[in-house]
């Protein structure tokens, strides 16, 4: 079922704990970590689990969360639970942004816990040089804040994540191609050089979430500069992305040489995305996580939004395949949970017919590249 293209000697870790995929935001909240069992049931139909080490991580420790979040916070969600919720001041509850976003549910901090341990066990074997690649599907959640949730976000785990990295890196890059601006990441490095953070997104500030994210956003301090921002209009589609993804990202490869590089890989930004407005397809979007490998450097790729759970196992599965040199065969494997992928059961459905007009013109997509070249321009080194 799959086709090597290459003779792959890259060494590709997987790391998944199932128990994440088993919590539940509410019944109609557009996050469904049941998505990521869509997921593995492609993995492994493909038979891509034979080809790289499977791991199963720990849960963070509390000390590793407080490396970044605030031990207040971290008390906060390690007690509140549904049930007790009503007993915590509604200063407290506003304070932490709980609300219809993020919600209080049943092993909260469990589940949290778990994507963490994830993405920092990623993030050991890249350090240990066991793994060229690591990949967290679970992880990838940039809104949280230090002391705050923030758009289905509760731990940064890529903030974590990053911060061990930087143990044995000079500089990391992250890279965030979800529809949503990585705000929080952006937050936690906007003062340092360490760490170059870029993104792609949907940007409107009155209309769309979070609001943050436009040109201008550039760092402060020793990080003036170090934070880029492409801000995009509704329905890019595959070629425009595509062509503007790998002209930014290798502009900014060659002006920062990071020795590392953490990319969130959100699937909301596809199209006939729940919450996304973009329209691009499965290869498009990982044509950008390809670019990336090519450039042979220790990579941690991380999940993210994606809020149509069919299409989000779809691309992550096709991207695990990029990753082990593969391109996977467009007939699905066969697999109990086989009836999510029809009527078509092809890994390629076509994702750009959906109802958003491109409203990107060619003077805005010139501009946004400008924009971030023009910062590559005042780098230090
Ligand atoms: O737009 C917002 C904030 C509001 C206030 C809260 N209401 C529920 C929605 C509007 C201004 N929030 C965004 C958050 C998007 C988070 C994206 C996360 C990621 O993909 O970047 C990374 C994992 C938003 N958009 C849509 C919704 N919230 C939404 C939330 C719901 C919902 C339907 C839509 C929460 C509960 C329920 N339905 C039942
Ligand atoms: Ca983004
Ligand atoms: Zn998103």
């Amino acid at each position: 079922s799959v086709s090597n293209n290459a003779t792959s000697n890259l060494k590709v870790s997987y790391h998944h704990n199932p128990l994440a995929d088993e919590h539940h935001f509410g019944a109609t909240h557009p996050m469904k970590p049941w998505r990521l069992t869509l997921t593995n049931q492609l993995v492994l139909g493909y038979g891509l689990h034979d080809l790289m080490d499977m791991y199963v991580p720990r849960r963070a420790s509390d000390a590793e969360l407080a490396d970044f979040h605030r031990d207040d916070y971290l008390d906060f969600l390690k007690r509140v639970t549904p049930h007790n919720t009503d007993e915590f001041p509604a200063d407290v509850i506003t304070k932490y942004n709980i609300g219809d976003d993020c919600p209080i549910f049943d092993g909260l901090f469990d589940f949290a816990s778990i994507y963490t341990g994830a993405s920092l066990d990623g993030a050991r074997k890249l350090i240990n040089n066991q793994s060229d690649i690591a990949i967290n599907w679970s992880g990838g959640l940039h809104h949280a804040k230090k002391a705050e949730a923030s758009g289905f976000c509760y731990i940064n785990d890529i903030v974590l994540a990053i911060l061990q990295l930087l143990r044995h890196h000079p500089r990391v890059l992250y890279i965030d191609i979800d529809v949503h601006h990585g705000d929080g990441v952006e937050q936690a490095f906007w003062s340092t050089d360490r760490v170059m953070t870029l993104s792609f997104h949907k940007y409107d500030p009155k209309e769309f979430f979070p609001g943050t994210g436009g040109f201008d956003d550039i760092g402060a301090g020793n990080g003036r500069h170090y934070s880029l921002n492409v801000p995009l209009k509704d329905g890019i589609d595959d070629n425009s992305y595509f062509l503007l993804f790998k002209s930014i990202s290798e502009a900014v490869l060659l002006s920062y040489r990071p020795s590392a590089i953490v990319l969130q890989c959100g699937a909301d930004s596809l199209g006939c995305d729940r919450l996304g407005c973009f329209n691009l397809n499965i290869k498009a979007h990982g044509a950008c996580v390809d670019f990336i490998k090519s450039f042979g450097l220790p990579l941690l790729v991380l999940g993210g939004g994606g809020y149509t759970p069919r299409n989000v196992s779809r691309l992550w599965a096709y991207e695990t395949g990029l990753c082990l040199n593969l391109e996977l065969d467009n007939e699905l494997p066969d697999s109990q949970y086989r009836a999510w992928w029809g009527p078509e059961y092809k890994l390629h459905p076509d994702l750009a017919s959906s109802k958003h007009e491109n409203k990107n013109t060619r003077k805005h997509l010139e501009l946004a590249r400008q924009k971030v070249l023009e910062q590559l321009r005042y780098l230090k080194g």
